[in-house]
């Protein structure tokens, strides 16, 4: 009952604050946010114990003829699924009812908010949501985990057997598919309005199995098992053209294109629903899968050609059948622009048909909707929602063009230029003719309005423009068709601005903003570390679960010995279960839970450089090797990465990690102090039981190329202290810890260009640093029977751009000095665990909902439809 008035409160103070700032016809306002309550039947909807065990009876009875007695874990986990997404689904209902009236309410009174900040409609497209398991999550947000645990064990059936039969949706490469997915659940949780849209990948990112230490890919086949969270809404269905004969001719009524003998490819939606935690707010990601538009051709079956009747439909669905794996590399495939292209046509055609359904004209589409785009992946939303205005809705240019730009937002994730997605043009003009001749239109209008600001510097409008020499530009179409740009971290965002897109910072003051990356908590503490949440809930009260800065108030336990004590507790737990999991899942080596848990875990990237990790152990493998006897604290080095399927490189390196670990297994004597594993397949689950285990962060990029980073913040909400260099968010940690509860080393960004300049030579290094040269010497003769002298080559020979291209030789011996100096820390428990509940707590500035309010403050300019 609490919860319900809890509730009501909230709508009652936004109806108290729209009557408060509309100064005429309040009492209309007022009426209309009454109406919209009585609709809306908030807290009434929790379901009682014997009706959700009825539903789920029902559900059994009827897909499988079974009962919760009889049926297998699948089969139960299948139908708890379906109950929590039909809940979903009502609350939705409710939730629509009640965002449309609030605002209709807006458009029918302009001006009702003086600051012009609207409860709009955030729309958040991304090639990426790695959204992995819905369950466990979704029960929390509901507030439904005990009563769901006290139905299932009335049956002898354990939660969390039902949690391991979900498989994770893996539909996204890491860092930037993972964040799309904690804003989903930060925005809905506060209460935003927010719609995702992206493709129904058949299969999700590759499973990672190594053979010999050699990374194999195997299909994700993700549908069976994840697909009960997708609701089907075939009614809803768009088509998006490709190809074709692009027609340009005037007529007295003026200028007009057609396309003939196009491609059409039917976008088919798939709902996912997104609850917000104790939360009305449902919010919704909205997945497309490409479906042959003709169904299948009759004609060429019947003239006995079936192959290519069934070839044309596969053509099509083609597009939805996998995930790219490439992450932080442009892979300039076809069929990845016809994905780009597919998604974006299909769902900006979605937000203007849903817009023009509701106001009945675009006149302020700019004022009440916000796009943000992630990355540049979707960027071809600036000529497609150009297209859409003009040639479907009969809009001039100029008219278009100040609502796309005011829809638009892009957030960058990368500067590495290998990154930076550029198209050839030919063929963007050959699949897409209308959107190419769109382009160049933005492109000629662009280097006009440049050609005034920076009068005959052709060079840098060149440089500016979204089509150059052979290529469009997809940061550059992103910037010029945008209302603002983001960085994910401080120090990313001035590099954006000083660096990469200078020119349009010149051009441009005002576009440029940042918001420094984060992670939905509720997830990466409450859910996956629930002893550490206790232990904060018992410090500080329970409610850093709904705000997050309040974590900052657990500092306040640094000098507490009994929490110290509880802390240190709960990780070995957390490490102990991991182990068990390492050898539940067939793993030979299993970590020891006393050793030191020090981990790296990420995409596989040179510049990530899990190789100056891999250095180092060599480096202690050595020391121990001389002297056996050594008296060291055990250390456990745990990696997980998966490896672009291409990047041959990469793989090298997993297998070094791999053979270097194999190699130490075999001689007792070292491994009892030293182990590396490598852990397969690294996903969302098997990161939810990683981070609570960790003890060490290894975030030790080359400065000034990691953008952000997020599981550096996930490791320290976990009370992990980081190694690291002063890169992305790690210098937004450091700032938040102060510096005696971070190890930084290495050089600072500035001072890796100057070095560069000035001619940066490996080999200098190699031959002056016996020790190092050691450890480079041992990769010829190798490890495990494998030999690496690939690997020494790329270190010391400048074979493809310049030796040792990320300069792990450089930071070596810097990073050998501050291991040794945190490991010996290690030791003084009490130290180790005070520098622990320091880092927890400065983990609250990198809470996601702190990212949902600074997207909306800063950038779009909105307000949340339900506000706390
Ligand atoms: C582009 C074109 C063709 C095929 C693939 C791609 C592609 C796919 C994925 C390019 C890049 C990505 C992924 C980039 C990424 O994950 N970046 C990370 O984003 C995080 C969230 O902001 C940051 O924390 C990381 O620092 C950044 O590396």
């Amino acid at each position: 009952m609490a919860k319900v008035k809890k509730t009501r409160k909230k709508i009652s103070s936004v109806a108290e604050e729209i009557e408060k700032d509309f100064e005429q016809g309040a009492r209309n306002t007022a009426d209309k946010i009454r109406e919209a309550k009585a609709q809306i039947d908030l807290g009434e909807r929790a379901l009682t114990k014997e009706q959700f065990e009825d539903l789920i009876d029902s559900y059994l009875a009827h897909t499988y003829h079974s009962s919760i007695d009889n049926a297998t874990a699948d089969e139960v986990y299948k139908a708890v699924a379906s109950v929590v997404n039909g809940q979903l689904n009502v609350r939705r209902r409710d939730f629509n009812t009640y965002r449309w009236t609030i605002r209709d309410i807006e458009n029918n009174n302009p001006g009702v908010y003086k600051d012009n900040f609207y409860r709009k409609k955030i729309y958040y497209i991304s090639m990426e949501f790695l959204m992995g398991q819905s369950l466990k999550n979704n029960l929390f947000n509901l507030d439904e985990t005990e009563l769901v645990e006290e139905i299932l064990s009335d049956h002898g059936i354990n939660i969390e057997d039902l949690y391991n039969c979900e498989p994770d949706a893996g539909l996204g490469n890491g860092g930037l598919g993972r964040l799309a997915a904690c804003y989903l659940d930060s925005l809905t949780s506060c209460g935003y309005d927010v719609t995702g849209y992206s493709l129904r990948y058949e299969y999700g990112i590759f499973k990672q199995k190594l053979i010999d230490g050699w990374q194999a890919e195997m299909p994700d086949n993700w549908l069976p098992g994840g697909g009960i969270w997708l609701n089907a809404r075939q009614e809803d269905t768009f088509k998006v053209g490709f190809y074709g004969h692009y027609h340009e001719y005037q007529d007295e009524t003026g200028f007009h294109t057609y396309i003939s003998d196009q491609e059409v490819v039917e976008a088919v939606p798939y709902d996912l629903m997104i609850s917000g935690y104790k939360q009305k707010a449902v919010g919704k990601l909205r997945l497309w899968k490409a479906k042959n538009s003709e169904g299948f051709d009759m004609n060429l079956f019947n003239s006995g050609d079936f192959t290519s009747a069934a070839q044309k439909a596969n053509r099509a669905e083609l597009i939805t059948k996998v995930l790219y794996p490439a992450d932080n590399i442009q892979e300039g495939k076809e069929l990845r622009l016809k994905q780009q292209y597919f998604m974006v046509s299909a769902s900006c055609q979605n937000i203007v048909r849903d817009y023009v359904r509701r106001y009945g004209n675009l006149d302020k589409i700019h004022e009440h909707i916000a796009i943000q785009i992630n990355d540049t992946h979707p960027a071809l939303c600036v000529p497609e929602l150009m297209r859409i205005f003009m040639d479907d809705y009969g809009m001039e240019w100029d008219d278009a063009w100040e609502r796309v730009r005011g829809c638009l937002y892009y957030t960058n994730h990368t500067v590495l230029s290998e990154a930076l997605e550029r198209w050839n043009k030919d063929i963007i003009r050959n699949m897409l003719p209308r959107i190419y001749a769109i382009i160049k239109e933005i492109d000629r209008r662009f280097r006009a309005e440049m050609g005034e600001l920076f009068p005959g510097d052709f060079g840098k409008i060149n440089y500016m423009a979204p089509v150059a020499g052979d290529e469009v530009r997809m940061a550059n179409l992103s910037i010029v068709g945008s209302s603002k740009v983001n960085g994910v971290s401080a120090l990313h965002s001035e590099i954006l601005k000083n660096d990469l897109f200078h020119d349009f910072y010149l051009a441009y003051p005002d576009h440029f903003e940042n918001v420094t990356n984060g992670i939905t908590y509720r997830r990466w503490l409450c859910q996956s570390n629930p002893e550490l949440s206790a232990l904060i809930e018992d410090c500080i009260g329970a409610d850093f679960r709904e705000d997050p800065a309040k974590l900052a108030d657990f500092a306040g336990s640094a000098d507490d010995p009994a929490v110290k004590e509880q802390l240190a507790k709960i990780k070995r737990a957390n490490k102990v279960r991991l182990s068990e999991k390492i050898a539940a899942s067939g793993g030979v080596l299993t970590p020891d839970p006393d050793s030191v848990f020090i981990v790296q875990a990420k995409r596989l990237h040179e510049y990530k450089r899990q190789l100056l990790n891999v250095l180092r152990i060599i480096s202690r493998y050595q020391a121990l090797l001389d002297n056996p006897d050594m008296d060291v604290r055990p250390e456990t080095y745990l990696f997980a990465a998966k490896a672009a399927p291409s990047y041959y490189h990469a793989k090298y390196i997993i297998q070094l990690i791999w053979a270097l670990g194999k190699e130490i297994e075999k001689n007792p004597r070292i491994s009892e102090k030293l182990r590396v594993i490598f852990l397969e397949d690294y996903n969302v689950s098997l990161a939810e039981t990683l981070m609570p285990a960790a003890e060490i962060s290894e975030q030790i990029s080359l400065a000034g190329k990691e953008a952000s980073g997020t599981g550096n913040m996930k490791l320290m909400i976990n009370g992990a202290l980081t190694i690291g260099t002063m890169d992305g968010a790690n210098v937004e940690m450091h700032e938040a810890v102060g510096e005696d509860n971070i190890f930084i080393f290495g050089q600072r960004a500035d001072e890796v260009e100057a070095n560069i300049r000035a001619g940066y030579n490996a080999r200098d290094i190699y031959n002056s640093n016996e020790k190092l040269r050691r450890v480079i010497d041992s990769l010829d003769h190798g490890f495990n029977g494998i030999g690496f002298g690939n690997i020494k080559n790329y270190l010391l020979n400048s074979t493809y751009s310049i030796a040792d291209p990320y300069m792990c030789l450089y930071d070596f011996d810097d990073y050998c000095r501050v291991h040794d100096l945190m490991q010996a820390q290690y030791e003084d428990k009490e130290l180790w665990n005070r520098k622990s509940i320091i880092n927890i707590a400065g983990s609250a500035r990198f809470g996601a909902d702190r990212c949902a309010k600074e997207y909306a403050d800063n950038i779009w300019h909105a307000r949340p439809v339900i506000e706390k």
